[in-house]
């Protein structure tokens, strides 16, 4: 097969005095940050369905996107040449995993056997330019929101056999992750929401997405499947509700339901922006119950209310993130999977090689300055020391449970007015960080 980008060599790392457009300034593999490379501390992953399926397409009008290697069709030969499309763009790009809806890869036939068929003959190709390339499937996920039988949803659809079919079609999928050997397996709940309450008992569908995510750990376990399974929280868009609406909520519903255990949380920054949350936000809860699993790095606009999927060029937010991700001890089996999309208007094929680089580049850096920040301590000390409080005294007999309310009001009486409480000190801490930016 002729070469889909024959214009462009490997992108390497030339520095930050390179006037190269086509190479890194601040990601440099293997690098040492923190005693870990940087390609172990973000294992990067491109997104199958925005880069190779994405066609720039609005609710105003059809694509734009230049795709030269595409023959308008949407054939399993056309799939499996595809793959080696996006095989030689990653190896360029220089990524180590890549992430995929098994309806991205192959197209969905006419009946569930003949999709299965359909991915088949295309997970062989998968396969072979995985072998190939050593590039690895950071996780695999079903589509369960673009067919229209899918109108109401898929687990938490009004209709049975509609369950049925979805949990047929996630098995399926989990079926090919395992052979693809990923590192995990993502649910995003596309339509498991409602439009209007009026015609939905939350109650029950709720309970049906519960029975449904235990129907998948047991099936991951009859297969033997051990990567993780991940819950990506969003609270709108396409359905006015989600059920996994943010972290705090996924994480209520696991525990609910019993399966905190089995799932950790993919958390995406523009689905945090929709929810009302900052990234960091959404990271620290998910971190706090030991559940950050893997990162959907991408950006919304702050002045536009829906999933704009933009590549994460914010030197803040990456290093926001990434103060998070080190303090968390780093991703094991997780990854910072670009689910974004170029702009519409971006439309040559070169531009998916320049926004891989900016968002690659601005997470590598955001790494630099947040191991920086870590390396300098004042941060770190001074929320330590803000909780000093804590660490010896009535604070310490709180913390390790030996005292109630008749031995703190004991203890109160003898304070008098408090007159030690410290400075949040909140400008001077967001001009320590402008220090490192
Ligand atoms: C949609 C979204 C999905 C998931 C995978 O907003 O983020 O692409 O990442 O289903
Ligand atoms: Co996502």
């Amino acid at each position: 097969m002729a070469a889909a980008f024959p214009k462009i060599s490997k992108i390497v790392y030339e520095g930050p005095d390179s006037r190269n457009p086509l190479c890194f300034r601040q990601y440099n593999p293997d690098e040492l940050v923190e005693g870990k490379s940087m390609k172990d501390h973000l294992r990067f992953a491109v997104t199958y369905w925005h880069t190779f399926r994405g066609q720039g397409a609005d609710m105003f009008g059809t694509g734009t996107a230049v795709r030269p290697w595409e023959n308008g069709t949407n054939s399993v030969k056309m799939a499996q040449k595809r793959v080696r499309v996006a095989f030689e763009f990653m190896e360029k790009l220089g990524v180590p995993f890549y992430a995929f809806h098994d309806r991205d890869v192959a197209p969905e036939g006419k009946s569930l056997s003949e999709s299965n068929k359909n991915l088949d003959a295309v997970v062989k190709v998968l396969k072979a330019e995985q072998q190939r390339t050593g590039i690895q499937l950071l996780w695999g996920t079903a589509c369960l929101f673009v067919h229209p039988r899918y109108m109401h949803g898929a687990s938490t659809s009004c209709n049975a056999d509609v369950f049925a079919y979805a949990a047929a079609q996630v098995k399926k999928a989990i079926e090919v992750t395992h052979e693809l050997k990923g590192a995990g397996y993502t649910f995003w709940g596309g339509r498991e929401g409602y439009t209007t309450l009026l015609n939905t008992d939350l109650a029950r569908e709720v309970d049906h997405l519960g029975r449904f995510l235990h129907m998948a750990v047991d099936y991951k376990k009859e297969i033997g499947f051990t990567g993780p399974f991940y819950i990506e929280p969003k609270p709108k868009e396409p359905t006015k509700h989600q059920y996994d609406s943010d972290a705090a909520a996924c994480l209520n519903f696991l525990r609910q339901y019993d399966l905190l255990n089995d799932f950790k949380l993919n958390i995406e920054t523009n689905h945090a922006t929709l929810a009302g949350h900052s990234m960091q936000h959404e990271l620290e809860v998910a971190a706090a119950a030991n559940a950050l699993g893997s990162i959907d790095a991408n950006m919304g606009d702050v002045l536009l209310g829906w999933d704009t999927d933009q590549f994460p060029t914010d030197l803040y937010l990456t290093t926001q993130v990434m103060l998070t991700i080190l303090r968390m001890g780093g991703l094991t089996t997780g990854g910072t999977n670009f689910d974004a999309k170029v702009r519409r208007e971006s439309f040559e094929p070169v531009d998916l090689f320049y926004a891989h680089i900016a968002g690659m580049d601005t997470f590598a850096r955001g790494l630099r300055i947040a191991a920086a920040i870590r390396k300098d301590g004042r941060l770190g000390d001074f929320v330590k020391n803000r909780y000093a409080s804590w660490d010896s005294g009535i604070g310490k007999q709180i913390e390790a449970g030996k005292v109630g309310f008749s031995e703190l009001e004991k203890h109160a009486l003898k304070l008098g007015e408090i007159r030690n409480n410290t400075s949040g000190r909140q400008e001077f801490l967001e001009n320590l960080i402008n220090e490192f930016i």
